[in-house]
């Protein structure tokens, strides 16, 4: 039976629609006590998918009791806002960045959690993308490009908007959550994880035109401010993207369904390329007072092979223009800084469409019981290693944005101070030479709570799901199809950073991520090669100190690594070398602990958990952590 046709049932691959439904319901039942008392024999699959969802939903809202002093009609379910913003780097002022004008996003770390160190575990959209809507590695996905659907290619993973689809959500998709095209079978898989058809911006069919204004005509830039006014519809996608959202909040409110618990996907599209924008946003930031990136040249001793030539800044017109030379560049120390101007301008923009968002959840009245997540899906170079894009092993790509807040843990006594938006615009710098003032008025907000502890958006799942209180995925013990994260839910680690933050609190060791390449030196398919080009995959691992990548030889027919076949190692120590310029890892004093880490990258993801994890059940670990 293919995907399409038990489309809304989980894990049928060489089974039936009724078994893989038993199945999940099974697993599903086995981790959560809400979900037990359903029926799961004689089952008939698309009659009894919704039956159970309507059995599913009374059973919740009879168990799981609304908190006190709630008004009357609130189910006592969390709604949850999930905000992916298209390879956003953690520039913003909330982790530090002084030159970032991002009061929004600083507003919701103000009231939430930011996680200094999460990483991606693939610094490309549609594989990072996939890899955290299903929790799986792209491994094990047999995803490290564009080019297939997990549920016909590899298996018939549940998806996070699905998993809350069955557990009684309208799931909603605004703009890019899934990646668009072949990788979520061109519907961002609808029907299957979303309730109604994903919202596509209709202005998304210029992002390849010839639409910014130059003294010399239209052309297709990669610095591209626009007067609106002369747009297509006289808008652009993120604006429609948080008119949408905010169209579907005031509805909800006024429908019949007002009280039927909401999973929003809202995905932003800016700061990813080409920076399309309001020009206004241009006067944030004035070019003199834009800088080079500190480590602008390449890393001593770095090998051939983790080199990516960013041939999609060199597509665009007046990239093109410059003659840039391919691989290396570098490019002009004038552009840089305009690039540089370009990114973080598309940012303030995308913060600003953010801010009207979270007041539209406020005038809603869900934001009480909404949790809200924001993270970027991968990170980006402005000019770090010379570098310019992601697609890399590096910690500018690999390391993202995550910041959470969870309203029922984090404001004690109901004393939620209400979102407003934060007019971005209003912190134009009144003087030529920079953004100084403008940060004075951002930095008015600091994150509630922060931590160094490492976590991977592979994680995000599980999390959700336990700060949902709807069935936890367990860890993936071995690699299966069935109900299982190949990530840790981090809502423990929250909870005590919250409640108990002077306890120690074992989590996990190192992240994992990957990047593949079709050749030993870059070439102008390295960014992103196909699955029927790669040759080569470098894994890469971030300790507490270290980040050491391992480039090796690939199988893509069996999709493993070749281990024996070492090209080349990466070793940077964070400590002595937080901007990643000096590879160490053929110096003697690192002799040792490139054998150790060496050895933690072939033993996985599983044993860089907290101790004692894969001895027991999730469960029991949990336990302990609450003890
Ligand atoms: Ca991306």
């Amino acid at each position: 039976m293919s995907a399409t046709e038990c489309s809304t049932v989980p894990f049928t691959d060489g089974m039936s629609c009724d078994m893989g439904l038993a199945l999940y319901k099974r697993d599903v039942c086995a981790v959560s006590q809400a979900s037990c008392a359903v029926e799961i024999n004689n089952l008939r699959c698309q009659h009894d998918v919704e039956e159970w969802m309507a059995t599913s939903v009374t059973i919740s809202l009879l168990i799981v009791s609304p908190a006190s002093g709630v008004e009357d009609e609130y189910s006592g379910q969390k709604n949850v806002l999930f905000i992916v913003v298209d390879d956003l780097r953690p520039a913003l002022g909330c982790y530090g960045d002084k030159k970032a004008i991002t009061p929004n996003i600083d507003q919701l770390a103000s009231k939430g959690i930011v996680f200094k160190n999460a990483y991606a575990q693939q610094a490309l959209c549609a594989p990072s993308r996939t890899s955290f809507l299903t929790s799986r590695r792209p491994d094990s996905l047999h995803l490290y490009d564009t080019g297939s659907y997990w549920r016909e290619s590899v298996g018939n993973f549940v998806t996070l908007p699905q998993h809350f689809k069955y557990h009684g959500y309208e799931t909603i998709s605004v703009g890019k959550i899934f990646h668009h095209g072949i990788v979520s079978n061109k519907t961002d898989d609808y029907p299957i994880s979303w309730t109604e058809y994903p919202y596509r911006p209709s202005t998304m069919k210029d992002k390849m035109m010839a639409v910014c204004p130059t003294p010399d005509g239209e052309r297709m830039n990669l610095i591209c401010p626009v007067d609106i006014e002369t747009q297509d519809e006289k808008t652009l996608p993120d604006i429609q993207n948080t008119d949408y959202a905010i169209q579907y909040l005031m509805n909800k409110t006024k429908g019949p369904n007002k009280n039927v618990p909401f999973f929003l996907g809202v995905g932003y599209y800016k700061p990813h390329i080409p920076f399309k924008f309001p020009k206004e946003y241009l006067d944030l930031y004035p070019i003199d007072s834009m800088d080079l990136a500190p480590n602008n040249t390449k890393p001593k001793n770095m090998p051939k092979i983790s080199w990516n030539p960013w041939m999609d800044i060199r597509e665009r017109d007046d990239v093109k223009e410059l003659n840039i030379s391919i691989p290396y560049g570098p490019v002009p120390d004038d552009f840089q800084r305009e690039i540089r101007q370009g990114y973080y301008a598309s940012l303030s923009y995308m913060d600003d469409q953010l801010g009207r968002l979270l007041k539209a959840l406020e005038d809603s009245g869900y934001a009480d019981h909404t949790t809200i997540v924001l993270l970027g899906d991968h990170g980006w170079s402005l000019g770090e290693h010379q570098e310019w894009s992601k697609y890399s092993n590096f910690e500018v790509s690999l390391k993202v944005p995550l910041i959470v807040y969870i309203p029922e843990l984090m404001d004690e006594d109901k004393k939620r101070v209400p979102f407003h938006h934060n007019k971005v615009l209003e912190y134009v710098p009144t003087n030529k030479s920079g953004s100084a003032e403008s940060s004075m008025l951002a930095s008015k907000y600091t994150p509630k709570y922060q931590t160094e502890e490492l976590v991977e958006l592979v994680d995000l799942f599980p999390t959700l799901a336990e700060i949902a209180e709807i069935a936890v995925p367990p860890l993936c013990r071995v690699y299966s199809t069935t109900f299982c994260s190949e990530g840790l839910s981090f809502y423990p680690l929250i909870e005590h950073l919250v409640t108990d933050p002077w306890i120690d609190f074992n989590w996990k060791t190192a992240t994992f991520s990957q990047y593949p390449r079709p050749s030993l030196s870059p070439k102008n398919n390295s960014d992103q090669p196909a699955l029927k080009d790669i040759r080569y995959m470098g894994y890469s691992i971030r300790t507490t100190r270290f980040r050491y990548t391992e480039w090796v030889k690939f199988d893509k027919e069996k999709f493993k690594p070749d281990w024996p076949t070492i090209i080349s190692r990466e070793l940077y120590d964070h400590k002595q070398d937080p901007q990643e310029m000096n590879n160490v890892s053929d110096q003697d004093e690192y002799a040792n602990l490139v054998i150790e880490l060496s050895k933690k990258i072939k033993k996985g993801w599983r044993h860089a958990m907290p101790p004692g994890l894969f001895d027991g059940p999730l469960k029991h670990f949990h336990n302990e952590v609450n003890s």
